[in-house]
């Protein structure tokens, strides 16, 4: 049974980056009521109402995976070991972005599936590339022409799909015998710990543990096997699958994962209502820092169009009040406004100027890479502000 813990209130959809402010395009901005459950039965916690895939996968789809120096590593390093470890004839992609991971095998083997057409169309001049939503109509139309997958990879996005029996069912028709399916993911663990509550947007329909994967993969002749904790976008999880007759074996690690989560209670619905308290407590001191640094009359910028910041600030009500404007990498978002409460976005080259003395992390989960890309700022006494574990200024 869905029990609602979390209200995030009224939300644009993360990535609905404005081409301009004025009224016109104002007025047609979409919103809808963000909140999210529990399932007391599976443990799945979900967006409660999600919304229509069909209108946040389309064309203008602003996400590029390869921004950031870290995910480049972070993708070609699994994928290294994947061919390493499995020695994989084909390997197929699901959510394959810019290509920033399936490229790093050799083209002749891979099958990438992208339904933003813009980046489908970015990579399909140099791999095999089919421009649309993952289904078992489409896994049978690959299949046909193809021996099935012996890995089935999939970054960031069997979280985005609300009909995990569709998407299941079409795994299990596509995996070989003994193939592996990997789903990383943003997981649970890392967001109660983190109280990082912005990586509930639209398009996380879902934000996994281990223990609601397994019992989501059973119905379907699959089998969780193992999971990985990575460093990633604050803290993921790789979930290893075979099909319910493979030679894999469960590992102790997955063991170990299963009992933390449940030392942590994530099948306990008390652990997200004790969550949703903690968020409102941290919007309200994010806000106290904002007002306090805004009386002494400093300059506050973001770092990071994130979709992750889409939530923070529309939940928190953050807008050109506090933060001037956002800076980011990513060509296709400068020049842009962001979702919701419309701040201008402008290159770093622009923005990470001389006059700004405070940079909220809107990309905390780089925080690593940005520090160490501005040395400069820090050296002249910029700080950042960021709420994730907790609302406080960095560096000290
Ligand atoms: P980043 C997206 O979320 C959307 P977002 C999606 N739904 C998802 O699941 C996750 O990714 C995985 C910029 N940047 O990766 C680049 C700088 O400007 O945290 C990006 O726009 N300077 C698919 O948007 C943004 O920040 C830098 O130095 O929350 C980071 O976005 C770096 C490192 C990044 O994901």
């Amino acid at each position: 049974m869905k029990k609602k813990f979390l209200n995030l209130d009224k939300q644009p959809l993360a990535n609905s980056f404005l081409p301009s402010s004025d009224s016109k395009t104002l007025s047609k901005e979409f919103f809808y009521n963000l909140s999210i459950s529990f399932d007391t039965i599976n443990y799945l916690v979900s967006v409660t109402d999600p919304v229509n895939p069909k209108s946040q996968y389309t064309d203008k789809y602003a996400h590029r995976a390869s921004e950031s120096l870290t995910m480049r590593k972070a993708f070609s390093k699994i994928a290294n070991k994947l061919e390493k470890k499995y020695s994989p004839k084909i390997v197929m992609e699901i959510g394959s972005n810019d290509g920033v991971f399936i490229k790093n095998f050799s083209k002749k083997k891979v099958i990438a599936v992208e339904p933003c057409r813009n980046l489908a169309n970015l990579t399909k001049q140099k791999f095999k590339t089919y421009p649309d939503f993952w289904s078992k109509k489409l896994a049978k139309k690959i299949f046909k022409k193809s021996r099935k997958a012996d890995i089935i990879f999939s970054a960031n996005t069997i979280s985005h799909i609300p009909n995990l029996k569709e998407t299941f069912e079409a795994i299990e028709f596509s995996l070989s015998d003994n193939g592996v399916m990997i789903i990383e993911d943003p997981s649970l663990l890392s967001v109660i710990k983190n109280n990082s509550y912005d990586q509930f947007y639209d398009e996380h329909v879902y934000v996994f543990s281990a223990l609601a994967i397994s019992n989501a993969v059973e119905k379907y002749n699959l089998r969780l096997f193992d999971v990985e904790k990575t460093d990633t976008h604050g803290g993921s999880m790789r979930h290893y699958i075979c099909k319910k007759h493979a030679s894999y074996r469960t590992t102790i690690r997955l063991k170990s994962v299963i009992n933390e989560e449940k030392k942590m209670k994530l099948n306990k619905f008390t652990t997200f209502k004790k969550f949703s308290k903690r968020v409102k407590e941290s919007r309200k001191k994010l806000l106290q820092i904002f007002k306090k640094l805004k009386l002494s009359n400093k300059k506050i910028i973001s770092y990071g169009a994130t979709y992750k910041s889409t939530t923070v600030f529309n939940y928190c009500k953050i807008n050109q009040r506090y933060i001037d404007y956002v800076t980011d990498t990513t060509l296709n978002k400068q020049g842009k406004f962001t979702p919701g409460q419309h701040i201008p976005i402008l290159s770093p080259e622009k923005g990470m100027n001389s006059s700004v003395d405070y940079a909220f992390l809107g990309a905390w989960n780089f925080k690593k890479e940005i520090f160490k890309k501005e040395k400069d700022f820090i050296r002249r006494g910029g700080k950042f502000i960021t709420h994730v574990p907790k609302v406080k200024i960095l560096p000290k």
